[in-house]
């Protein structure tokens, strides 16, 4: 019993440990996601909107070349994208920092565009530095925080769109340190490993604690 106990056990182990190490592996899908380069990135910017790479030392996240978008409450904005290739089904999560000058109440946006060969599919977005979250507090701080948004690809999806964006036209959202990543879900055989390691161990274990009668 023991014996047939110790090689369940342990392959559970293996396929834990294999689950874990694609999660490991992940990486990101996008170039100059530190955006200390401009080299991968559309800049946007439309009716008096503005979207600038800046490294001012005293709203820098890690001391490196950031970005910021915004409006002078005008109606206009900008944004930052860049688009990759990507794979029909498959788990995104896009991940930021962004923060907000004490100026009045600016939302930025994250936003996933699923695209086939550049014809629109679905998206998903979010809010960064939101009043929502924040309050209806005007002028002051939002400090860097990190945000994620999570999205699954549909049929079709050749590539995704990420975007960064002052979305409600009045001050300046800040975005720094992007990555997009596929996100880590077990395979089929291995969650089906995983699930009988589990309930072998578990009617083991019910069966020895069956007191003898
Ligand atoms: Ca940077």
């Amino acid at each position: 019993m023991k014996k047939i106990r110790t090689v369940f056990s342990t392959a559970c182990f293996a396929a834990c440990l294999a689950a874990g190490s694609a999660q490991a592996a992940s990486t990101s899908l996008l170039l100059d996601g530190d955006f200390n380069s401009a080299a991968h990135w559309t800049q946007a910017s439309a009716a008096g909107g503005w979207a600038n790479f800046e490294n001012n030392a005293a709203v820098s996240l890690n001391g490196s070349q950031y970005v910021v978008t915004g409006a002078a409450g005008n109606g206009g904005g900008g944004s930052f994208s860049q688009t990759v290739q990507a794979t029909a089904g498959q788990h995104y999560t896009l991940s930021v920092f962004s923060g907000a000058d004490a100026w009045w109440l600016p939302t930025g946006s994250m936003t996933m565009y699923f695209l086939n060969n550049a014809t629109l599919l679905g998206s998903a977005s979010r809010n960064t530095v939101d009043p929502a979250v924040y309050g209806p507090n005007y002028d002051i701080p939002h400090p860097w925080a990190a945000y994620t948004l999570n999205g699954w690809a549909p049929a079709g999806t050749t590539e995704i769109r990420v975007e960064f964006a002052a979305n409600n036209a009045t001050g300046s959202i800040w975005f720094e340190d992007a990555s997009l990543t596929v996100s880590a879900v077990p395979e089929p055989s291995s969650a089906a490993l995983i699930g009988l390691g589990a309930a072998l161990l578990l009617g083991l274990g019910a069966r020895q604690q069956k007191p003898r009668g």
